[in-house]
């Protein structure tokens, strides 16, 4: 039902103050709130500053540098309007890795908070591609030449007019297993997301105040921080450090009602209600990016009264597509496909299979994959069904369960064996922190399952420990499957955004 010109920078700003939403604050951060029309004038002023200083013109890839906070959100709108592709990228990369994405995308320009210049100087020497770069103040203070250069500008900018077709966003991938993607996404897409997911699950209201962790360069945060706050005039508080510490302060001093965030994070809020944290404002937290272990899923209800909302979404798909509901959620189960979403559980052929067995979960809807210049693209998109990559089976009401990432099945002895299974039971037991459980070569079994596993402080990592571990999981899930190597972790390998990457793991025994 879109437009056939639809600018999404427009839409979430311009569009919003004529809306009457102009008075609304729209972003925290630095300390201080900014409402719809300090947002669309600063967002502007910035616009003409890519057009006029910077010589971007519609389709360019502007890269944009920085950790989240407004600055970021305002470059990525601006961007936006003047009809650029834009590529969010995390504070934490270094100069090669930012050659990779810049080569990949064939970025010209950049924006980039001057905090993180040096390692995007060093990839501009080395780059055939990226031409010009302009630094931000992040900090807000203004002292930077693109806020100079913005404060001389008019607050009206008339936005390029794009295409809801035309390419808005290039989302980077590396998955957990490190080879870098780029998925490309329509200015429609980035509707889609809020109309569909924020509307149908989280029912977003001009009330809310958003919190989370996921950084903006991740489909996750960008959806979950910016766009469906945006979409609906509710505030957005931005961290540049969103350790659980953070996030649980400004959810008490902002009273925010939404939080994004990894089951870890979620963990850490749990005990630290426990020590009177106050986190009633929050009516939905949603848990998404890991398997959500079903005693963090049970704590929650218990000391909140509210459900916890577990989804699964891809940065292919940008955003969440399959969601548990306030009014309908189960534990150990990821709940039903969002909006138009369609899923099925295929085998390796295309086949579904019988009703209640585990296969590959197959997605349709109204976002898809589309890599850049991939061939990936045929192993994810199949008969136009987006293989995610996950296994799950199907309940009779149509409920999707997870069982595995497709590269965390462990196949032992012949039998099937789903590694987050292993995890969440070992999750189960008081003296466990922290877990993941993967599979190494064994001449015997083809396959062993091998846990690595961070103990809660208290709990000495001996022998003992690991039989009591093992024994505990055999009493909880079928014995078969329990661990028959522990390795006990000060830490386990996450990738910035909260993933754990087995592939590490399983590298160590390689
Ligand atoms: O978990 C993910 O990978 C994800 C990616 C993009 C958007 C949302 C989610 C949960």
């Amino acid at each position: 039902d879109y437009p056939e010109y639809l600018n999404v920078g427009y839409e979430l700003t311009d569009a919003m103050v004529a809306k009457g939403f102009g008075d609304n604050t729209a972003l925290i951060g630095n300390g201080r709130r900014r409402t719809y029309k300090e947002l669309a004038d600063w967002s502007n002023r910035l616009a003409h500053v890519l057009v006029d200083d910077m010589g971007v013109q519609p389709g360019n890839r502007v890269l944009i540098r920085s950790a989240n906070n407004p600055a970021m959100v305002a470059c990525w709108l601006a961007a936006t309007k003047v009809g650029a592709v834009v590529v969010n990228t995390m504070s934490m990369l270094r100069a090669g890795e930012i050659g990779q994405i810049v080569d990949k995308a064939e970025i010209t320009h950049a924006l980039c908070d001057t905090r993180l210049m040096d390692d995007l100087v060093k990839c501009q020497k080395t780059s055939k591609y990226l031409k010009h770069i302009l630094g931000f103040d992040g900090t807000m203070n203004h002292s930077a030449e693109l806020d100079h250069l913005a404060l001389e500008k008019p607050v009206q900018f008339e936005p390029a007019k794009t295409g809801r077709d035309d390419v808005a966003l290039l989302g980077f991938t590396s998955g957990t297993t490190g080879k870098p993607k780029a998925t490309m996404h329509f200015h429609r897409d980035l509707l889609i997301i809020a109309d569909g997911y924020a509307k149908e699950v989280l029912n977003v209201q001009p009330t809310d105040v958003f919190v989370g962790s996921p950084p903006l360069s991740f489909t996750f945060g960008l959806g979950g921080l910016a766009i469906f706050p945006l979409r609906f005039g509710a505030a957005a508080t931005l961290l540049e450090n969103a350790s659980p510490p953070s996030l649980i302060e400004i959810i008490q001093q902002y009273k925010a009602t939404i939080c994004f965030t990894a089951p870890t994070a979620y963990r850490v809020m749990l005990a630290a209600m426990e020590k009177g944290a106050d986190l009633s404002s929050l009516r939905a937290a949603v848990s998404a990016g890991e398997t959500l272990p079903a005693p963090i899923y049970h704590d929650w209800i218990r000391k909140t009264g509210k459900p916890m909302l577990d989804g699964i979404g891809a940065t292919e798909l940008l955003h969440i597509f399959v969601s548990n509901r306030f009014e309908d959620h189960r534990p150990g189960c990821t709940g039903k496909t969002v909006g138009n979403y369609e899923a099925r559980i295929v085998d390796s052929d295309m086949q579904d299979v019988p009703q209640g067995e585990t296969g590959r979960l197959a997605v349709r809807g109204p976002t898809g994959c589309r890599y850049l210049n991939d061939d990936r693209q045929s192993n994810y998109v199949c008969e136009g069904w987006n293989i995610t990559g996950d296994s799950f089976t199907m309940d009779e009401d149509g409920y999707l369960h997870f069982a595995a990432r497709n590269d965390d099945m462990i196949i032992s002895s012949g039998y099937n064996i789903a590694g987050p299974e292993v995890e969440s039971a070992l999750l189960g037991h008081p003296a466990v922190s922290e877990c993941a459980v993967v599979g190494i070569p064994d001449e015997d079994r083809g396959m062993l399952v091998e846990a690595h596993v961070v103990l809660k402080p208290g709990t000495n990592p001996t022998d003992e420990t690991r039989k009591l571990l093992q024994d505990y999981v055999k009493e909880t899930i079928a014995p078969y499957k329990y661990p028959r190597s522990i390795k006990f972790r000060e830490t386990l390998p996450k990738t910035p955004t909260g993933k754990i990457q087995r592939f590490l793991l399983r590298e160590i025994n390689a």
